[in-house]
């Protein structure tokens, strides 16, 4: 298939002011009919052929305005629909196609997830129900009437809001919804089945009523208080945090258990994967919860960022996505701790963001070129993409910030927009040229930013020199300087930060350096001391920053800095600095070591109780494997980072035995659970605390854990201990994990964990485990969720595993990955990016990886979600 281009971009030569569908949904053989409304676009020659997209589809009858198309006047295949020559006047096409929703593997369309109809459309799913101009440029109001055997399906929903229900004779009845907002066909949707409903209600700023429903399939409506709290949250602070009202008289949340991703954000109809609804302390984690929280945030959101104001095209998917992720972002930080959320949300940015533009997928925030849209629904215009945004705000400032926000709201409402428009409202609001910092949107790669400090007595000054460089990357070997935003403090020997008579060199506005040129020599007039510089406070630029501070001077920022993101990211400099040196040390068969003034400074963060426990929690956890493997670059052994990485946690296990035990026997076994922010931090802490002294491998640590386990009342503890043994090879994993499918085997989403703490087991009896467990009755490659955890976990989060010298971790993925290409290629797709660091093992490993994904390649026939990624791999 040939590449869309962002340069070829021109709008449709036919518009479509409005959409009726009338949607017959039967066991088999569903009826769509769609009378689609065309007018000619200024500039398109009278007469101008017009072509409608599809994809596999079976077109059952055709007419223009009312009569019978003539079979010369139109070409139909799966594909495409031609109406050879419309009339030069306004004129409205009705077509009618026929579609097996039960056979739908591809979870794409409109298909069936335990008995339930259900759509996804985003990005061109809406193709599969009927032909059309199936890109997000164009508009239209959407009438949707479905009908359905009651009994199968009661309950009927779509976009918009219910305008008429009745019966339809022999047992079937309608429902008619009207969505009286524009939308592109992405946004479309309709639910159809028998659910149950937890029904609420949200009155907006102006005092509108809106009627609020959840819905669930029957057994679980005990299940989504949760969701519906995070909604009415997430309503309110929309209003107050970026004066955003709801726009509809009702809200529906469907979830379903068949689901390629995490939740749709259709306008008034969100469809969700259950995973991020359905939730009660027996059977969600604390991160359920907040995962939960965000989701919702985030797909409600979207009813401005994306629905109100949406893409012109798909290169522009950040205009709606970055900027959503960080309105979830923020909302969550103010539900929840501020700085235990962004070191949370930056972990992920290193684990998932960094590898991807460190390696072959590597692409800017708005991409040029794409094969396969659904490919690039990546960390990078997610993740990246919030991250660009926050640094705007970093830029100009919270109140330039806001003015830009209302202005893109009051200017493109109704728009099909782009980056473009975007940032010019922000340019206006802050009456600042932003031309070099649309390098964050074209430039791929992570910059690194070399720092070398001087103090000079004397001369009272203190000099910073950076230099950044901004590595190539797949299609861009050269590149520009970035403009970034390094928050600074220089903090003096009392721990507080050092004030300064002035400086030169770089703007600085207030506590911002702002870097624009390659290499800027700051400096500081009027220190009266050498400082311990505190740059990128809050990470306030997406970069990797290598300040090379010494181990005395990062143990310092630990413990003093007043930036509590640079507190964490001090000591997590320091571990990596020891892991690095222990993975070499244990290639070349030696012993890694930890050092011990670290260790004891960890310790005495741990053990301060006026810390939050949340923080405590993530100092404790040490850089991941993955993290160390992409420090290290290249010829990595996945072995030897895993040798290095238990050697320092039992190091911490065990010179801090004493207080982590404080910590678990200071726990309160009879405290009531509550899913939030403060309850989770002291369950996290806890958790960890047992997690280092099991890493030890001590009998009586081992027994804790497995009391721990039999004890737990709630998911999050039970999971931690039963991860802690699994993982550990102790003694009592198997019969913990026998518990814990007697109890919880009827439940898909606790399966999933049980499936996920197997798979991700860093031993050598995993691959045969997790390839038996492809035969367990709980597990189905048809579902993508129970696949993710499985299959996915094993790929992403199990390193030595799936890297096993021999070859086989890879080859059970790939075949994985050429089964589920036939059935669905968008999950093939994501599984297979496991793959995307094949270059970096060490040789024979290497050699292994690329065998297998050359097996891939060569597969036939071949998607084009599989084919786009196996090939951007390997070039
Ligand atoms: N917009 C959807 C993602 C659609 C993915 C299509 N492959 C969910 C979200 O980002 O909110
Ligand atoms: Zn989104």
């Amino acid at each position: 298939a040939p590449a869309v281009r962002l340069a070829d971009y021109a709008p449709t030569a036919y518009a479509i002011p409005t959409v009726a569908l009338d949607v017959r949904l039967a066991e088999t053989g569903t009826l769509v009919t769609a009378t689609i409304a065309f007018t000619r676009r200024d500039g398109t020659p009278a007469g101008a052929e017009l072509v409608l997209d599809g994809d596999e589809l079976d077109l059952v009858s055709a007419a223009l305005d009312g009569a019978p198309l003539a079979p010369d006047a139109f070409t139909a295949s799966a594909d495409r629909f031609v109406l050879k020559a419309p009339p030069a006047g306004p004129f409205a096409l009705t077509l009618t196609t026929r579609l097996d929703p039960a056979t739908n593997t591809k979870l794409m369309g409109l298909y069936r997830s335990s008995g339930t109809w259900c759509t996804q459309c985003e990005a061109e799913g809406f193709r599969r129900i009927t032909y059309f101009l199936d890109r997000p440029d164009v508009l239209s109001v959407y009438t949707v009437r479905m009908e359905a055997d009651r009994t199968a399906a009661p309950v009927l929903l779509a976009n918009g809001n219910p305008v008429e229900a009745g019966d339809a004779g022999d047992g079937r009845h309608f429902a008619v919804w009207h969505d009286p907002w524009p939308k592109p066909a992405y946004l479309f949707a309709l639910v159809a089945g028998d659910l149950a409903v937890l029904k609420d209600e949200f009155v907006t700023c102006s005092g509108r009523r809106v009627e609020l429903g959840v819905y669930v399939e029957h057994g679980n409506v005990a299940r989504v208080g949760y969701a519906m709290d995070a909604l009415k949250r997430s309503m309110r602070w929309d209003e107050e945090a970026f004066g955003r009202e709801y726009d509809l008289d009702v809200f529906n949340v469907v979830a379903v258990g068949d689901f390629n991703m995490g939740a749709m954000e259709n306008k008034g109809l969100n469809i969700f994967n259950d995973k991020y609804v359905l939730a009660d302390p027996d059977v969600a984690t604390d991160a359920d919860y907040a995962g939960i929280e965000a989701v919702i945030a985030h797909e409600y959101f979207h009813n401005w960022t994306g629905n109100r104001i949406t893409c012109r095209d798909w290169f522009q998917l950040c205009l709606k996505e970055g900027l959503t992720v960080f309105r979830d972002q923020e909302f969550s930080s103010d539900m929840r701790s501020r700085p235990v959320k962004r070191i949370a949300d930056v972990r992920t940015l290193r684990s998932h963001q960094f590898p991807e533009d460190g390696g072959p997928l590597a692409h800017p925030v708005r991409p040029e070129t794409y094969k396969e849209i659904n490919n690039f629904y990546t960390a990078t215009v997610y993740e990246k993409g919030a991250e660009v945004i926050r640094m705007l705000k970093t830029l100009i400032g919270d109140e330039a910030f806001r003015r830009g926000m209302d202005l893109y709201f009051e200017r493109h409402d109704g728009d099909a927009a782009t980056i473009e428009d975007f940032l010019a409202c922000f340019a206006e609001a802050a009456d600042e040229d932003l031309d070099a910092f649309a390098r964050w949107y074209r430039q791929a790669g992570t910059p690194t930013v070399d720092v070398a400090e001087h103090y000079d007595a004397a001369a009272r000054t203190y000099t910073l020199t950076l230099r950044q460089t901004v590595p190539p990357t797949p299609g861009q070997p050269d590149k520009l300087p970035h403009v970034i935003p390094v928050r600074f403090g220089l903090v003096g020997p009392n721990g507080g930060d050092m004030a300064h008579a002035g400086v030169s060199g770089a703007e600085v506005r207030g506590d911002v350096i702002v870097l624009t040129q390659p290499r800027h020599t700051v400096v500081f007039e009027g220190v009266a001391e050498r400082p311990v510089p505190s740059l990128f406070r809050g990470f306030s630029a997406p970069v990797k920053p290598n300040v090379g501070l010494s181990l005395s001077d990062l143990t310092f920022l630990m413990r003093h800095d007043g930036d509590a993101f640079n507190r964490w990211q001090a000591s997590s400099t320091l571990a990596m600095t020891m892991l690095v040196a222990g993975a070499h040390a244990a290639r070349r068969g030696g012993v890694p070591r930890a050092d011990a003034a670290y260790v004891d400074a960890l310790g005495e963060i741990v053990g301060d109780d006026r810390l939050d426990p949340a923080f405590r929690a993530l100092m404790l956890a040490v850089p991941g494997e993955n993290d160390v493997a992409r420090e290290l670059g290249d010829d990595v052994d996945p072995d030897a980072v895993a040798a290095s990485h238990r050697a320092l946690r039992v190091a911490i296990g065990t010179r801090l035995k004493p207080v982590l035990s404080t910590i678990l026997a200071a726990e309160d076994p009879a405290a009531p659970f509550a899913p939030d922010a403060a309850g989770a931090g002291r369950r996290a802490l806890v958790n960890a605390a047992g997690d280092l002294l099991a890493a030890t491998g001590e009998a009586a640590a081992l027994d804790r854990l497995a009391a721990r386990f039999s004890a737990a009342t709630n998911m999050t503890d039970r999971l931690a201990a039963l991860t802690s043994l699994v993982h550990r090879d102790a003694p009592q994993a198997d019969a913990a994990l026998a518990a814990f499918v007697e109890r919880f085997g009827g439940v898909p989403l606790a399966v999933d964990k049980w499936l996920a703490v197997q798979a991700t087991a860093p031993l050598g009896r995993t691959l045969d485990r997790v390839a038996a467990l492809t035969a367990h009755p709980a597990f189905s490659f048809r579902n993508p969720n129970r696949t993710r955890a499985l299959v996915g976990s094993f790929a992403t989060l199990n390193p030595t595993q799936f890297a096993r010298r021999d070859g086989a971790g890879f080859d059970f993925v790939a075949d994985v990955v050429r089964r589920l290409d036939d059935s669905n290629p968008q999950v093939a797709a994501r599984i297979l990016v496991a793959f995307r660091s094949w270059r970096s093992y060490e040789p024979e490993r290497r050699a292994r990886a690329e065998a297998a994904l050359r097996r891939i390649a060569a597969k036939r026939p071949l998607s084009r979600d599989v084919a786009d990624i196996v090939e951007r791999t390997l070039a």
